[in-house]
């Protein structure tokens, strides 16, 4: 059971805070339309960046505006921490900006961080309504780490993190934004960070664990399925309730090839129902070109499936014509 008290069903804004620099502005496109097809809004997004080209502005405001959304960039030249310090240099530093959105963004109560390798299936009020009761933010267990990382307990016990299901995904996080900013600082998050930066192996996301560990509400699973938890991506594709999938780890547009691939194709396939937009046709070409060869597995999985309905991305109301379009489809 997870502890989702919900507040009183209320008109209002819904706030979302994404992170983005020119790299991935087609993955932070994506993810806004997947939000916005399935969410009334109206929105007010948040965009922090370390710069965007000027054409990428242009592109984010007009998508923003024609969707019933206003959109607030917020550029920073700078790192907010000291990046020689980070011990994992496979990341960004630009993950760290979420820390200046939560500090610099005013006069909103609460706001609704979302990573830009995330697809939103679903209606969010559920977990955009949730109450707080005196937490700093609604957050989601991260079920994939300790299935990739290396020595995961000695990891937490450094962060000072008793119980394993008390580590969060630091990719989906409903931000109690007011009592953040009461009650922190920009500056003792960067303090806390300086002091205990080589324990800080997931980066921001170790950060906040960290600091957060106790004070945080666990809303269901089904609000960030993570598309690296090996043991749960098998019966992802039969589980209708997943509202966000996340592409941690293996990226649609990155070309991977796991042992073990059961699953994948149905989070491939989930991305590839978003990313046709007239925006992003380079990623949605990306998307399927790395992906190719995964259809002998879609097809054996296909049959086994027919009469479940799969949900294909070609609507056609034949069961026999939902499996020809996935042939042709990625064969392309
Ligand atoms: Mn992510």
């Amino acid at each position: 059971m997870y502890d989702l008290f919900l507040l009183e069903r209320i008109g209002m804004d819904m706030n979302v805070m994404f992170v983005v620099d020119d790299h991935y502005i087609e993955q932070c496109l994506v993810t806004m339309h997947s939000l916005f097809v399935n969410n009334g809004g109206p929105f007010n997004i948040y965009v922090i960046t370390s710069g965007l080209k000027e054409k990428n502005i242009r592109i984010l405001k007009r998508f923003v505006e024609e969707r019933k959304g206003r959109l607030f960039l917020k550029v920073y030249t700078e790192a907010c921490i000291d990046t020689e310090k980070m011990v994992n240099r496979i990341w960004n530093p630009i993950v760290y900006f979420k820390l200046y959105g939560m500090f610099d963004i005013t006069g909103v109560d609460r706001i609704l961080y979302l990573d830009c390798d995330l697809i939103i299936d679903a209606d969010l009020s559920e977990l955009y309504q949730v109450d707080f009761r005196g937490n700093y933010a609604a957050v989601i267990e991260d079920s994939g780490l300790c299935q990739v990382a290396l020595d995961y307990e000695t990891h937490l016990k450094q962060l000072m993190i008793k119980d394993k299901k008390e580590y969060f995904n630091g990719g989906v996080m409903l931000l109690n934004l007011k009592k953040i900013q009461k009650e922190m600082s920009l500056e003792s998050m960067v303090a806390q960070f300086d002091r205990y930066a080589d324990f800080m192996v997931f980066n921001e996301q170790d950060l906040l664990n960290m600091l957060w560990n106790g004070k945080v509400v666990y809303a269901d699973p089904r609000f960030n399925r993570v598309a690296s938890d090996f043991r749960y991506r098998r019966k992802i594709g039969k589980d209708r309730n997943v509202v966000i999938y996340h592409y941690v780890t293996n990226k649609p547009w990155i070309k991977w090839r796991g042992t073990d691939v059961r699953g994948y194709e149905w989070c491939v396939r989930k991305y590839l129902q978003y990313c046709n937009l007239p925006e992003t046709q380079n990623l949605f070409h990306q998307v399927k070109k790395v992906n190719r060869g995964l259809e002998t597995h879609i097809s054996g999985w296909l049959k086994t499936c027919l009469g479940y309905n799969p949900n294909w991305i070609v609507e056609e109301k034949n069961s026999w014509k939902q499996f020809v379009n996935a042939i042709l489809f990625y064969r392309e």
